[in-house]
């Protein structure tokens, strides 16, 4: 019963947010808007950006919920604090009540907040557990985070069998790239092209195990709501299950030396023809894996 309240509310909330975005925030931000689902922010965009997976998804209704709760909040204290200010001041309310304790209102404002919480932390562990529990994985691959760019790894048994490493594109090679007719600035976002992409297939549950390579990175991919700490010696593990093809870009997202902010990847999710005719080129084109296992920090001391 509460959780069918709560989603009919956040159904309805989520509507609303988007009526009001959609009657304020396009008319001023009109041909932002129409780029918003480009894979990256844009300036000035308004909102998260679009959400590509069921994850995603829930974050922005899970988001949109949080955001009418905290304003009914918000507008029902500024709403005492005008009343308080208005009929309890000096002038009008000259000899204050003396009431110490009142039963009623103790058990209300104890109770009311723990409700809200209890509210809030239903979808929100709900959540949680989305992001944490994958499904069983249609293909699995490895995120290395290095100083600083990425590295990634299609194993063996999904058909792979190759790495090759992400490094974003200078100003220099864009303007190349954009001149020789090869890819139009859209396609070329500035700190954010990348010479290799990570290419996965629609529709399938990728499980992204990501670890670090040298310091603490973050592997983060907002339109997948994806965002998991890459750290040496360690492997976490995230999932996404894209659901409309496109390029959608990541970063690092955890503070890691000079070029942190330079340092993003891009996942083009195409077709399963696509995908495979891509898996046989990327064969040819890149190192295949060794058969040495993965030299982790872990796996270095244990083996002193
Ligand atoms: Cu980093």
């Amino acid at each position: 019963m509460a959780l069918t309240l709560i989603n009919s509310a956040k159904q309805r909330a989520g509507a609303l947010l988007r009526t009001v975005s959609a009657v304020g925030v396009a008319g001023i931000f009109a041909p932002v808007a129409a780029n918003a689902s480009n894979g990256h922010s844009v300036p000035w965009q308004m909102d998260l950006q679009t959400a590509v997976t069921p994850v995603a998804e829930f974050i922005h209704s899970f988001h949109s919920w949080l955001v009418v709760t905290i304003t009914v909040i918000t507008l029902f204290v500024l709403a005492l604090l005008i009343l308080v200010a208005v009929k309890f001041n000096a002038k009008k309310n000259p000899v204050p009540s003396q009431t110490t304790h009142h039963v009623g209102l103790e058990i209300a404002w104890t109770l009311i907040p723990v409700l809200i919480l209890v509210v809030i932390a239903i979808p929100s562990f709900r959540l949680l557990k989305e992001q944490i529990a994958a499904p069983k994985a249609d293909l699995t691959i490895k995120a290395t985070g290095l100083a600083w760019y990425w590295k990634f790894e299609y194993p063996k048994d999904a058909g792979g069998g190759f790495e090759f490493e992400t490094r974003m594109l200078s100003d220099e090679d864009r303007a190349k790239a954009i001149a020789s007719g090869k890819a139009t600035k859209e396609q070329m976002p500035r700190l954010l092209a990348v010479d290799n992409e990570v290419v996965v297939p629609v529709n399938k549950v990728v499980v992204m195990q990501v670890t670090g390579g040298d310091v603490i990175h973050a592997f983060s991919v907002q339109p997948f709501g994806v965002k998991i700490d890459a750290v040496p010696g360690r492997l976490n593990q995230t999932w996404f299950k894209a659901t409309k093809e496109g390029i959608y870009y990541g970063q690092c997202q955890e503070l890691c030396g000079k070029d942190h902010a330079f340092m993003p990847l891009a996942i083009r999710v195409v077709s399963e023809e696509k995908y495979n005719a891509w898996l046989a080129d990327a064969k040819k084109k890149f190192a295949a894996i060794g058969d040495a296992p993965v030299q982790t920090a872990e796996t270095t001391i244990s083996a002193r």
